[in-house]
């Protein structure tokens, strides 16, 4: 059997070998992948472990907790705390930024996270996840505040997720490609299963809650509409759908064997550029596609370039197999063109 290898030994790798990452950020992903190993011991627990079901409050966005929710906000502030490899956390369950504690040293990265992606799956035993994007605190600027983590995706120094499914596995890039970590439970640590994901760059797999499509703007209703008239239709090839309703699930399974996932802005609620987050949800997920040679826009421009203005900032996302996405992409594009006068 060929040797296996720990993410501590990928990491230490990356660090001693490949010169990728600095000690802090090594210890920074692995206080995040024994986090990710807590909570998914509390999803496998489920009912036995109380953790189902709603908890008597709301987060910033207006949107009913769920007790995991809480759970898994709560074990990566108190993974991360104290170690002295931040700054400073954000995450989607908390209104302004989550300050290290004066009692303990304050390091140089930020962190921000989903803590458990895909909520309304929870109580139904369908696939969830952790996403996270690290960021490094801009030089000489003193103490740490929301304006420091304005900073575009390009940015990021280390994103990934680890989702909660069948088994656990755990996503990484640090800039070098895309790795998968699946949980073995039985040692308890992460083990190198799968190393420089690429994704095939045609498809015939897209993702959308096709429930919303009366609401869609016309590029997004043409592409889908394209997909379903399938082999008789311009695209010239039949089309299969899938919609986990966990954006974990659904990137994972792109990178696993392609596809393209779509969260469009829609008029339901025109005011909100889309439903999903920037900066702890679109930002890291594009940047692992791109990573795996995907490509990844609000449906107009590159979301690694936006200029990110509030932490909580909203986007449209269309991300996964390259050729797609451009299709998508061209499409916005076109319709945004100015008819030619007559
Ligand atoms: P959450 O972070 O509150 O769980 O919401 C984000 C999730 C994504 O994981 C998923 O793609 C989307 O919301 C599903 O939305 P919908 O229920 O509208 O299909
Ligand atoms: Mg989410």
């Amino acid at each position: 059997m060929s040797k296996r290898v720990s993410l501590t030994q990928y990491l230490v790798e990356q660090q001693r070998v490949d010169g990728h990452i600095p000690s802090q950020l090594r210890l920074l992903l692995e206080v995040v992948a024994r986090a990710c190993k807590s909570i998914a011991l509390a999803v496998n627990k489920g009912d036995l472990g109380g953790v189902l079901g709603t908890a008597s409050s709301e987060n910033v966005q207006g949107e009913v907790q769920k007790k995991l929710d809480i759970i898994a906000n709560e074990v990566l502030i108190e993974a991360n705390e104290w170690g002295g490899h931040l700054a400073a956390m954000a995450s989607e369950e908390m209104e302004g930024i989550y300050l290290v504690p004066n009692r303990y040293p304050q390091g140089e990265y930020l962190l921000l996270f989903d803590p458990l992606d895909g909520s309304s799956n929870i109580d139904v035993n369908v696939s969830i996840g952790t996403i996270f994007s690290v960021l490094k605190k801009p030089d000489n600027a003193p103490g740490v505040t929301e304006q420091d983590f304005m900073q575009a995706g390009a940015k990021q120094v280390a994103a990934g997720y680890c989702v909660f499914g069948p088994q656990s596995t755990l996503v990484l890039t640090v800039g070098d490609g895309v790795a998968m970590f699946t949980l073995d439970r039985e040692k308890g640590s992460f083990v190198l299963t799968r190393e420089h994901v690429e994704i095939p760059p045609d498809t015939k797999e897209f993702a959308i809650n096709m429930s919303n499509m009366r609401h869609w703007d016309e590029p997004v209703k043409r592409y889908v509409n394209e997909c379903l008239e399938g082999k008789e239709g311009p695209r010239g090839k039949d089309f299969n759908m899938r919609w986990v309703a966990s954006m974990v699930a659904d990137v994972h399974r792109i990178l696993t064997r392609g596809g393209i996932f779509m969260y469009p802005w829609d008029k339901r609620d025109p005011d909100k550029p889309g439903k999903l987050r920037l900066m702890y949800e679109a930002n890291p997920m594009g940047w692992l596609i791109e990573q795996a040679g995907g490509m990844a826009t609000d449906g107009r421009q590159r979301i690694l370039d936006i200029q990110p203005t509030k932490l909580h900032q909203r986007v449209s996302v269309v991300l996964g197999s390259k050729n797609e996405v451009e299709r998508v992409t061209q499409y916005h594009l076109e319709a945004d063109k100015p008819a030619p006068s007559a």
